[in-house]
């Protein structure tokens, strides 16, 4: 299973919005064929190994699967079908797939057919690998993570003339895997104009850009054609969200001269957030990092709009005396923590309880 789970995360991204999945067929304790989850549309991982192998399994052959093997036709007809059909008795699941269109239905089909089949193994990892897959097929609306990178004391923005990262170099470099995981990252007006950030992933490949959403209801960034996500290569992948009201003719055909795209959202200035993540539903938009500046991340927390918690916190006290510690008066808990040293720093990632 911890191979399959390592097969899955080689598709690490680029599953939207399926999920990883990886599956490893075993005969007599021996690997005899991997497969995983590619790219949406595309084979499931139990086809994937399935067609690896070849031939026909021997009959003491095991497949193990990081994720319930689907029971439905959609893109692809039902893994249970060709599990079946290729005379395997015994399958060894790690996660249930908590899409309710299968939500252990699979696994149903497969013992009433007389199939072994042995649940959790490594379900935890298994279930962790998916936590964006898992949100959206169940709420179906993206999932919402706020990320902020702070001092001890909660402060954001370090004191003048010191370096603007309060976080390390290992925090930055995890930051830039999550890139290459969500579908899409934000930031407000307010950090793109005083940072000009990339909002890409540059480390361990190629330089990638997510969807990067520039949070921006007045549209103050028309027209500053030096910011990076304005003027890159991957420009056509920046979206600025603003009200519709707000938005001028001529800042909609400066953003349209740029080949960035603009989503001019209906309603009043607090149903901002609630608009923009139906917009991300309808786009099928599934997951996105917010990286947060302190107004940006007082807002989400005040209007209920971040699921999870992404906190890198720096073994140092202080910051810019102009600024207060980020979480503004909330009051807030964090359920199924993962908490991670990261070179100085530590990571905790949690979900929001009360959260939308
Ligand atoms: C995957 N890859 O390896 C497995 C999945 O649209 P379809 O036909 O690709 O079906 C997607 C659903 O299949 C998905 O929501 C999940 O419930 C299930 N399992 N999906 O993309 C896989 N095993
Ligand atoms: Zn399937």
């Amino acid at each position: 299973m911890l191979r399959a789970l390592e097969l899955a995360r080689r598709a690490w991204g680029r599953t939207h919005p399926n999920p990883m999945v990886g599956a490893v067929i075993t005969e007599g304790g021996r690997v005899v064929a991997e497969g995983f989850h590619e790219a949406p549309g595309g084979p499931h991982a139990e086809v994937a190994a399935l067609r690896a192998l070849g031939r026909r399994p021997s009959a003491e052959a095991v497949l193990h699967v990081t994720l319930e093997p689907c029971c439905t036709h959609g893109r692809t007809p039902p893994c249970v079908d060709a599990i079946l059909a290729s005379g395997i008795r015994t399958v060894v699941v790690g996660a249930r797939d908590p899409n309710p269109a299968h939500a252990g239905r699979g696994l149903e089909l497969l013992r009433q057919a007389g199939v072994g089949v042995v649940e959790g193994v490594l379900g935890e990892a298994c279930v962790q690998q998916n936590f964006i897959f898992n949100h959206w097929i169940v709420e179906r609306r993206p999932l919402m993570v706020l990320k902020v990178a702070s001092t001890l004391d909660g402060r954001l923005v370090p004191p003048a003339g010191q370096p603007r990262d309060v976080t390390g170099p290992e925090s930055r470099a995890d930051v830039h895997r999550w890139r290459r995981l969500f579908p899409a990252v934000a930031v407000s007006a307010d950090t793109l104009l005083a940072d000009n950030p990339r909002l890409t992933a540059r480390d361990e490949g190629p330089e990638h850009a997510p969807l990067r959403f520039v949070l921006d209801r007045r549209f103050r960034t028309a027209g500053h054609a030096g910011l990076n996500v304005f003027r890159d290569p991957h420009r056509g992948r920046t979206v600025v969200v603003g009200l519709a009201s707000e938005l001028r003719a001529s800042d909609a055909a400066w953003f349209e001269a740029e080949g960035v795209r603009v989503w001019p959202l209906p309603g009043r200035p607090e149903e901002f957030l609630g608009h923009w993540s139906a917009r991300c539903a309808a786009e099928g938009v599934v997951g996105v990092m917010i990286e947060a500046g302190p107004r940006l991340a007082v807002a989400m927390l005040q209007a209920g709009a971040a699921d999870m918690l992404f906190a890198y916190v720096a073994p140092r006290l202080g910051g810019d005396p102009n600024h207060s510690p980020w979480f503004g008066s909330a009051d807030l808990g964090l359920s199924d923590v993962t908490t991670i040293p990261m070179g100085k720093d530590v990571f905790f990632r949690g979900r929001v309880r009360g959260g939308s």
